[in-house]
């Protein structure tokens, strides 16, 4: 009987083990298609991509409160029926997705990452899994993501979307997480599996009726990071439909966790450098082998608010860009659309001087990675085959010490028009002489030919 019982515990402790080895041999098999290596290369070429936070909260403006926007029903605990009302009447007539591209292509961006769906559930694209869309909701009735694709193709920009698997509307979301809590109205049941199966249903829908996309940018999973519900995304399923519908998009997805997850193409960081912290919750470790992107905000808030005037200096922008870039990293910046579809004109006039400065010292940025010099409080190197680009952003001084090792400098100049640059190279480094008045205010770009074997 004894015997019988230890035989039973036996074989279901090996069943569990099994179970639980397989589930963990199939979370670490992730390997990435050709396709979608191919696609993180090109990610990487791209560096700069334009983020767009834009949904029927944007008619709120923040609500007159600093750094609300795409927050504002949580922040102000607006009820669910109360919120969807706001939908009757976002009614975004100045809309022009062509405008929007055009602008963004300006500043030098290669992609635009789009919210298809934020925290409040709202989506805004013609989907069949909800009617709380963009196209059965509104007066409007235009399908956004469509036209927005459309004139991404046109003009040569791939789009991703922003989707957030938290959601403050859907009565499935339950248990509920940190947020969206009882102020929403929503009954105090639901079926979580049920609101997988809705998520993946609209991730099949924006994957399959928009022709070829750059990825999807996952945000919410931190509502459950310390609840039970911190594994029970479905995680491995869902990244699995997106890369067998399209192998070459790329799953970002903005966890936070220290490394990233199986079936992740991409690590992404939130208004910090990779392997800063002045936000104080980006405590990840720097993925080695993944393409990185650092998120940021314009002015204080990724939505559209009205009274929000601390926009970033076009040089503050393009120093992050820079600094991104020499840390082997994308920059995605971030902007919020006004609720009548029209652009920020502040960001425009931005967008253009970017794009001003991107058109002459471009080279220095696409298709380069992380130099093989650390980032230094002076500036930070990247490079390109036989190219050092040495990108000095904070220096007073004549001399400047880069610390080229064994590298060897056949030759330097600078970016802007070629002229020579003074260097002498010990075993150590190489020192540049930056004559005075040559120290450009944003960046001075100095090119190294490096000497191939
Ligand atoms: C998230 C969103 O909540 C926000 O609205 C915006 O879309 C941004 C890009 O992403 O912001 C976060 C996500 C995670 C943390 C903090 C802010 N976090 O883990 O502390």
């Amino acid at each position: 009987m004894f015997r019988l019982l230890l035989q039973k515990i036996l074989c279901s402790v090996l069943i569990l083990c099994c179970g639980v080895g397989a589930a963990l041999a199939k979370q670490s098999s992730y390997e990435p298609t050709a396709e979608n290596l191919k696609a993180r290369e090109w990610f990487q070429d791209a560096k700069f991509g334009v983020f767009i936070h834009w949904g029927v909260s944007s008619s709120m403006a923040g609500g007159g409160r600093p750094g609300a926007s795409e927050w504002i029903m949580e922040y102000q605990k607006i009820p669910i029926d109360k919120y969807e009302r706001m939908a009757s009447y976002f009614n975004p007539t100045e809309f022009d997705a062509e405008e929007w591209v055009k602008a963004f292509k300006s500043a030098g961006a290669k992609y635009v990452t789009f919210t298809a769906k934020h925290h409040d559930g709202f989506a805004m694209f013609d989907s069949k899994a909800t009617d709380y869309d963009i196209v059965d909701r509104t007066q409007f009735k235009r399908d956004i993501v469509k036209e927005l694709k459309e004139a991404c193709d046109k003009y040569g920009l791939k789009l991703f979307f922003y989707y957030s698997q938290l959601d403050w509307h859907h009565p499935d979301y339950y248990p509920r997480g940190e947020t969206g809590n009882a102020y929403t109205g929503r009954p105090e049941a639901g079926d979580w599996d049920k609101y997988i199966d809705f998520q993946n249903a609209q991730l099949k829908e924006l994957l399959t009726n928009y022709g070829e996309v750059g990825g999807v940018w996952f945000d919410g999973w931190w509502d459950h990071k310390d609840t039970d519900y911190s594994n029970k995304w479905r995680l491995n399923e869902t990244y699995e439909l997106i890369h067998k519908l399209q192998p070459q998009a790329l799953v970002i997805n903005n966890h936070h966790a220290k490394t990233p997850f199986p079936g992740e193409d991409v690590q992404p960081f939130e208004q910090d450098l990779p392997g800063q912290n002045h936000s104080g919750f980006n405590t990840q470790d720097v993925s080695q082998n993944l393409p990185l992107e650092m998120a940021q905000t314009m002015n204080g808030a990724w939505g559209f608010n009205l009274i929000d005037d601390g926009f970033k200096s076009t040089k503050e922008l393009i120093q992050t860009l820079v600094r991104a870039a020499g840390s082997n990293s994308n920059y995605l910046m971030n902007t919020g659309p006004m609720p009548n579809g029209l652009l920020q004109p502040e960001n425009i006039q931005t967008y253009k001087e970017m794009g001003e400065w991107m058109n002459i010292y471009g080279d220095s940025i696409y298709g380069t990675r992380g130099g093989p010099i650390s980032p230094r409080s002076w500036g930070v190197t990247t490079i390109k085959k036989n190219k050092l680009y040495v990108h000095v952003l904070d220096w007073k001084d004549e001399l400047l010490f880069v610390p080229t090792g064994e590298l060897q400098v056949q030759n330097a100049r600078l970016l802007r028009d070629g002229r020579k640059i003074k260097f002498e190279q010990t075993i150590k480094g190489t020192t540049i002489s930056i004559p005075k008045g040559e120290l450009s205010e944003w960046d001075t770009v100095i090119v190294f030919d490096l000497v191939t074997n």
